[in-house]
């Protein structure tokens, strides 16, 4: 399983870095029960250790912290879809194996850092062969991906998914009042029923061995072309652009999300 799906979590550069190269982990090192001498590079981006809200307190390997692994802890979710993850001289560690990088990251949160993923979906044509997904273009990598993004603490996902939309593909940050009202009566009747498309790890490239990315992917679903797929997108936040992107096995998407679009076109039975 770490083959298949933990490869852009040991590519380098990091994120945001010219310089932080991960160590060279191989397919066959990835899994910890696998002993060698491993020697991660560790990096925490200065942003998370200014110590924002969406961040916790940095913790050097052995120190005593209040941080509770494994569960709900204060409002924010610590426990992972996957597993109870081991911690290991005080941090946790990623189940899916090593990353070549210890620390943070740009992860906020020690151990899973909760998303959620809205895939808004309409048939491109009467024919219904191919399936269309609202995707954006993301500002930090210009990578096209699922306008998705983090749980806040104590938001249920369910809020995540809506908020995300707005903000990445209708721009509400930015709306007047009477076009938010609008746009919150479309998101009313198109969030109000999905179809979970998948729950678990993220093969992120922002992923560490202590800190690592799960979601919840949901299809919304217009067949008819008569709602959603009339919205008036408008990249906002994180996004630089928007548009509604046909759904083919040739997409190249940031992180899992080529997976999570394909098992959309599967449970529509479109073309792939
Ligand atoms: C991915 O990162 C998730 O699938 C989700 O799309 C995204 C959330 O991170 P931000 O977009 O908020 O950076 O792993």
């Amino acid at each position: 399983m770490s083959k298949s799906i933990h490869q852009k979590a040991r590519t380098s550069p990091y994120p945001r870095t010219k310089d932080i190269i991960r160590t060279k982990v191989a397919d066959d090192n990835v899994p910890w029960k696998v002993e060698y001498d491993y020697k991660p590079v560790k990096y925490t981006s200065e942003s998370v250790l200014k110590g924002p809200v969406w961040a916790d307190p940095d913790i050097k390997p052995g120190d005593k912290h209040n941080i509770q692994f494994n569960t709900v802890d204060n409002n924010v979710n610590r426990t992972s879809f996957i597993c109870k993850y081991e911690v290991v001289n005080s941090l946790p560690r990623n189940p899916m194996g090593r990353t070549g990088l210890t620390g943070r990251g740009s992860l906020g949160r020690w151990g899973p850092n909760h998303a959620a993923d809205p895939i808004v979906t309409r048939w491109k044509n009467k024919d219904k062969k191919i399936l269309q997904f609202v995707a954006v273009q993301r500002k930090d990598n210009g990578e096209w991906a699922i306008p998705g993004g983090m749980v806040d603490a104590g938001e249920v996902v369910s809020q995540t998914l809506r908020r995300e939309f707005g903000e990445e593909a209708l721009n509400t940050l930015e709306a007047d009042s009477s076009e938010k009202k609008h746009i919150e009566q479309s998101l009313d009747r198109l969030f109000h029923s999905g179809t979970e498309i998948f729950k678990g790890y993220v093969d992120d490239p922002r992923n560490t061995d202590n800190a690592w990315m799960e979601t919840v992917a949901m299809n919304f679903h217009d067949e008819l072309g008569d709602s959603a797929g009339l919205f008036e997108l408008n990249a906002g936040d994180d996004a630089m652009s928007v548009q509604w992107m046909d759904i083919t096995n040739k997409s190249k998407l940031y992180a899992s999300h080529e997976h999570f679009i394909q098992s959309v076109a599967q449970l529509h039975k479109a073309e792939w």
